[in-house]
């Protein structure tokens, strides 16, 4: 952790132009009759869970350039976790992968958790790499594979995380998988997508009370003709064929060019079966990049849906957020610390849509109004707003700043040595 001396100390230093600029927006907002507290309020109940696979440098299939410092164990995954939760205090939870996250005492990794302020968000299965020694390789599938001995070592490690996140307090497993063809003829695709739904069926049958279950969708990578569960319709047709606890995860980067993803949004919210999200952002594919980084107003508008489907009290609404990103060239804290940034950021834009005027545009058919009122909402600075909840919950007025001044990152390369692999680490 930080420590607290130098967190105030930063603070301290920016408390006076901080509170300048929070006046002016107040005002701003006034004039608007917005009451700036109501907003503050509804930003500081944003959580957002940390991905323990990003917390070190991601890669591509071509290389990695490790971070020094960066952690090499689950334990220390979550001291930088709670080092961005302590700035940011946005981030109360952790999300982990296995096997790269299995540990031999769970009771232990739940106490450092606990001790640290950190809890455990949705566990996320993995079935898209071959672990040592296991009898099955998944190089053609996994819970759609044509050989049912595969598709049993595939639901057995499926039921095993599922396990694990019990002993760590978790109620939600996240399957994505790599499951696919590259060519065509390779796979029968009608079969293969009744395989998954007969496979995920015996793990939603096994899940534990009050448990939910995220299905995410990819439309290509690593499976390069056709993936099984490609899109958000093949992943809302699982998750209502399984019943109610299954959902559909939103991952940001998975989708083709200009989808409109905020409508897929609409869309599961308007059926009940959006479960959650990773965020990440994308200009060409599964780019893995910093959410709100190239396309901040499709984040707005994403966000724009879901503050709509709140303020309604749309029933069983309760997504799960989370980041899924890969940090191959930027401090994976700082980045991740930037990141809740700009979720926050297009969180409060969300929450500054004058609703009532939108809706009696929409009525009215005053498109120009209508886009103007988004876009209002969009083009407010809500900076002083992100800055302010952090300040009153104890986090730092600019997180990035805090930490580059915290020397945390130079005080962990000198304590980890980093194996300096160059290996690219697979899919992130
Ligand atoms: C796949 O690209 C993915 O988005 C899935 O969520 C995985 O679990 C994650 O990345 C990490 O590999
Ligand atoms: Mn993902």
């Amino acid at each position: 952790m930080i420590d607290a001396e130098i967190l105030e100390r930063h603070n301290r230093q920016r408390e006076a132009a901080h509170r300048r600029d929070l006046e002016y927006l107040a005002e701003r907002l006034a004039r608007s009759g917005i009451a700036l507290e109501t907003v503050l309020d509804e930003l500081a109940a944003f959580e957002v869970a940390l991905p323990t696979w990003a917390m070190a440098a991601g890669g591509t299939r071509f290389g990695r350039f490790p971070v020094p410092g960066e952690p090499r164990t689950v334990f220390e995954k979550l001291e930088d976790a709670a080092v961005i939760h302590q700035l940011t205090r946005a981030t109360p939870r952790v999300s982990p992968h296995f096997p790269w996250d299995v540990v031999d005492d769970w009771a232990a990794l739940r106490a450092h958790a606990e001790a640290l302020g950190l809890g455990f968000d949705a566990v996320n299965s993995n079935t898209f790499q071959d672990q040592p020694g296991q009898p099955h390789s998944y190089k053609l599938g996994s819970l759609s594979h044509a050989d049912p001995a595969v598709r049993r070592q595939a639901i057995a490690h499926n039921l095993q995380v599922v396990a694990w996140g019990q002993e760590l307090g978790s109620a939600a497993l996240t399957v994505w998988l790599a499951d696919g063809s590259n060519y065509p003829g390779q796979m029968h695709l009608r079969r293969s997508f009744e395989r998954v739904q007969e496979s995920l069926a015996e793990i939603y049958a096994a899940l534990p009370e009050g448990w939910r279950m995220l299905i995410e969708y990819k439309p290509y990578e690593p499976a390069f003709y056709a993936t099984v569960i490609q899109d958000w319709g093949s992943a809302l047709l699982l998750a209502q064929a399984l019943g109610e606890r299954a959902q559909c995860l939103v991952d940001l980067g998975h989708h083709l060019p200009n989808t409109n993803i905020e409508l897929i949004v609409a869309r599961l919210i308007g059926v009940g079966k959006l479960g959650g999200f990773h965020f990440n952002d994308a200009k060409y594919g599964d780019d893995d990049l910093t959410a709100g980084s190239i396309k901040p107003y499709q984040l707005f508008l994403v966000f724009n849906e879901l503050v709509d489907a709140a303020r309604e009290g749309v029933p069983g609404f309760r997504p799960a957020y989370m980041i899924d990103q890969s940090h191959n060239v930027k401090d994976p804290i700082e980045a991740l610390l930037q990141t809740v940034d700009h979720l926050q950021r297009a969180y409060a834009r969300a929450l500054l849509v004058d609703r009532e005027a939108l809706g009696h545009y929409q009525e009215t058919g005053d498109v120009l109004m209508a886009e103007r009122t988004l876009r209002a909402a969009f083009e407010t600075d809500v900076g002083p707003l992100v800055a302010e909840v952090r300040r009153r919950r104890g986090g730092a007025l600019d997180p990035v700043l805090a930490f580059r001044e915290s020397g945390y990152r130079q005080q962990k390369a000198r304590e980890r040595s980093t194996p300096a692999t160059a290996q690219a680490p697979g899919y992130a």
